[in-house]
């Protein structure tokens, strides 16, 4: 069986690289065993609030923040911390070479109810500075916490799954990923269809429609609402994921963050035979103009992003 650090080897020969994504992946193996545990620890709930003991609590998605500074600075190849959970980037080693921007814990607000939670991450040269297309990404990766600790990693080669073992051991449990290129099934949260444009409405009524419209085959809707597990879902058997731009986010740009959440899952899904957009052009693509920039996220199956992209060409 490989391990991550074997895998790491076959990967790159640049080790500073293959250290910062076991920085990740020990940070991602801490935060599980937190995760296994809050429930009895009284960790779901908000920071601000008190647990059982009457002790003040710090929400996990910050516990999970304090877990990846941790590791990240006892590495000297990390230069700056970008997190969802920071306002400002965090300066770390000044020589390091490697930019790692994160969502320590992405999907926090399903804590509560023990639902598939994830740490995201993206690296990044330190030359390149912080707002760097995705397309510049050196690796990327995620660590869904759910009923096995899966770990999702890529440099510029295959999209490999690794599970934690009872030893803190990753696994690798599937070599390389391939995002089916067609699929039955989309992710969206259609209580938002009120503000939808007319390509997403106009994509999800045709699947909708079933064997009977257009798209001319059944579809089914599955949406956990948790980015990393609706993401893994597709991963491994195939799907699409929206969250578009409506007539709500527009004005921010989007939901999700472009540097931590859409250009880090953009990597896996592609190094996977998937695709991704925004709807106009490769998430990949888009200049960021802010480190927690938000932006429209489309990606998964082939047959099915393709699709979305035809009716956003309708205009
Ligand atoms: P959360 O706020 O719980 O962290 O990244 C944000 C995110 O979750 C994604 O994981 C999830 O896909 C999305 O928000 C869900 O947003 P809606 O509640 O607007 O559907």
């Amino acid at each position: 069986m490989t391990d991550l650090a074997q895998w790491l080897k076959t990967q790159t020969t640049d080790a500073d690289l293959a250290a910062t994504i076991a920085s990740m992946a020990a940070a991602g193996a801490e935060i599980a065993a937190v995760l296994r545990v809050a429930p009895i620890a009284g960790q779901t709930g908000l920071a601000g609030s008190e647990n059982v003991q009457g002790e003040a609590q710090k929400a996990l998605d910050v516990i999970s923040n304090d877990i990846v500074l941790n590791h990240l600075a006892a590495n000297p190849a990390i230069s700056i911390l970008v997190s969802e959970e920071l306002d400002e980037a965090f300066n770390m080693s000044i020589q390091g070479r490697f930019i790692v921007a994160t969502d320590p814990l992405d999907g926090s607000s399903n804590l509560d109810v023990n639902v598939t939670v994830g740490t995201i991450f993206s690296v990044l040269a330190s030359e390149g500075g912080l707002l760097q297309k995705g397309t510049a990404q050196l690796a990327a990766g995620y660590v869904a916490y759910g009923p096995a600790t899966s770990l999702v990693v890529r440099i510029t080669g295959e999209t490999s799954v690794f599970t934690l073992d009872a030893e803190g051991v990753w696994v690798q449990t599937l070599a390389a990923a391939k995002v089916p290129e067609a699929s039955g099934e989309f992710a969206i949260n259609t209580a938002r269809e009120r503000f939808w444009d007319a390509a997403t409405t106009g994509y999800v009524k045709e699947s909708v429609a079933g064997e009977t419209g257009p798209a001319g085959k059944r579809y089914n809707m599955r949406w956990v609402g948790s980015m990393v597990a609706d993401i893994h879902r597709i991963l491994m058997r195939g799907g699409i994921f929206l969250y578009p731009l409506d007539s709500e986010t527009q004005a921010k740009g989007g939901r999700l963050r472009l540097l931590y959440e859409a250009n880090p899952m953009a990597w896996l899904i592609e190094g996977a035979g998937g695709k991704s957009t925004t709807g106009k052009q490769g998430i990949l693509e888009v200049e960021p103009a802010g480190i927690h920039q938000r932006v429209p996220v489309i990606l998964g199956s082939a047959d099915e992003v393709r699709r979305v992209e035809d009716w956003y060409a309708r205009g």
